[in-house]
């Protein structure tokens, strides 16, 4: 159903991305409390459930007084369009893993959304994302192939080879075991400063691109190893790991990255395991621009960008020559269990006005007015019963 929501004022309802843990054969008791910066009571809405396994009410006598056992009606919708008001008091229901399923090698259990109502409006909605103990929101560990990596910027001849001539490898190296490998196939030297200007970088594939806020302060993880190369003379300024996200700013597209010189990524050859956080203090934009510096980026748009990920690459071309690589265990891990509300966006840049819609983070550098504009009048998918 559709319909047009006023906004009177931003102080509606927030609920924060949230995540929890649930071991295979266990349960996990949950928490989804919202906030309301004018004070109203809430009550907290469920729009959708998992896709794997069960979620129930606390029985009354646990939710009254902590005794158990703990699961009460288990929760279901009466219809698709009409959401479920979860009904303790304090917002807490329980998640039941299905005990015919295996635990995910990656990725969580299930994803589901829920919204706060404030008694006048529902607020935007959150995802709550259900993690096997792993927390690995996305991974890969090549035990089963190259997993659709690629590479790329690596001159002609590799270009028109499969994978951009990556190869899986079934052998273990230190702590690499059946991992990918690329070498370095055309040297673009430049004459003055004798860097390769034109540097090979393994492309991931799309799972690790998508909506993938849960993994803010979370980890990006891998193990890379050299098995040719002279590391006595490396290429500067070499991008480590770039991530992209075409959405953000307005859709003209940001890469973030991570430069290898940095405290993160002191990778000299041999084998290293690199463990690189997504937070702001780690990455750096890319001006875009050979002229201007790299600059420091907010929290916020961390944020954004793991909320519209569209593309991760590890840079491999270390050495101004030629170099082979592997990689392996490349994990993206969640992070704390709360992530990102809106007060954080506006702290991080009090002066500037951000929006934020539904599960999904839009840091924006414009007018107020502007802002206020577009948000006096906007269509939204909007739960049934609601409209203003
Ligand atoms: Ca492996
Ligand atoms: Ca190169
Ligand atoms: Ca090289």
């Amino acid at each position: 159903m559709k319909f047009v929501k006023i906004y009177s004022t931003l102080a509606g309802p927030i609920v924060p991305i949230r995540s929890f843990v649930a071991e295979a054969g266990g349960e996990v008791e949950i928490a989804l409390p919202g906030y309301d910066l004018d004070g109203n009571d809430l009550s907290i809405w469920l729009m959708s459930l998992p896709q794997h396994g069960a979620m129930y009410e606390l029985a009354p006598t646990y939710a009254q007084y902590g005794y158990e056992p703990k699961q009460g009606n288990r929760i279901e919708f009466a219809s698709r369009s009409q959401p479920y008001r979860l009904q303790d008091a304090r917002a807490r229901l329980l998640y039941v893993p299905s005990p015919d399923q295996t635990q995910p090698t990656e990725g969580p259990w299930g994803v589901f959304k829920y919204v706060a109502h404030d008694g006048f409006e529902f607020g935007d909605a959150a995802s709550v994302w259900l993690h096997a103990p792993h927390k690995r929101v996305a991974a890969s560990d090549f035990d089963a192939g190259s997993d659709n990596w690629t590479v790329i910027n690596n001159g002609k001849a590799a270009a028109l080879q499969p994978y951009g001539g990556l190869k899986y490898q079934r052998l273990t190296w230190r702590d690499l075991m059946w991992y990918i490998v690329a070498a370095e196939d055309e040297v673009h030297s430049d004459p003055n400063t004798l860097d390769d200007h034109e540097k090979w970088a393994f492309v991931a594939p799309t799972k690790f691109s998508g909506q993938h806020t849960i993994a803010y302060g979370g980890h990006l993880r891998f193990n890379i190893a050299a098995f040719a190369g002279d590391f006595n003379e490396l290429n500067s300024n070499v991008v480590a790991v770039r991530l992209f996200c075409a959405n953000c700013t307005f859709n003209t597209g940001e890469s973030f990255v991570v430069l290898q010189e940095s405290v993160h990524f002191d990778f000299r050859g041999g084998a290293a395991y690199i463990d690189i956080p997504l937070h702001e203090s780690a990455w750096l934009r890319d001006p875009k621009s050979s002229i201007e510096e790299y600059e420091h980026i907010t929290q916020c748009e961390m944020i954004e960008a793991l909320a519209h990920m569209s593309g991760l690459q590890i840079t491999a071309d270390f050495t101004q020559k030629y170099e082979s690589i592997g990689l392996d265990n490349v994990e993206m891990i969640a992070g704390p269990s709360k992530c990102c509300s809106l007060n954080s966006c506006q702290k991080s840049h009090p002066t500037v006005p951000f929006v934020y819609r539904g599960a999904s983070w839009m840091c924006r550098r414009v007018p107020r007015s502007r802002i206020l504009s577009s948000l006096l009048t906007r269509d939204q998918d909007f739960p049934a019963g609601e409209a203003l």
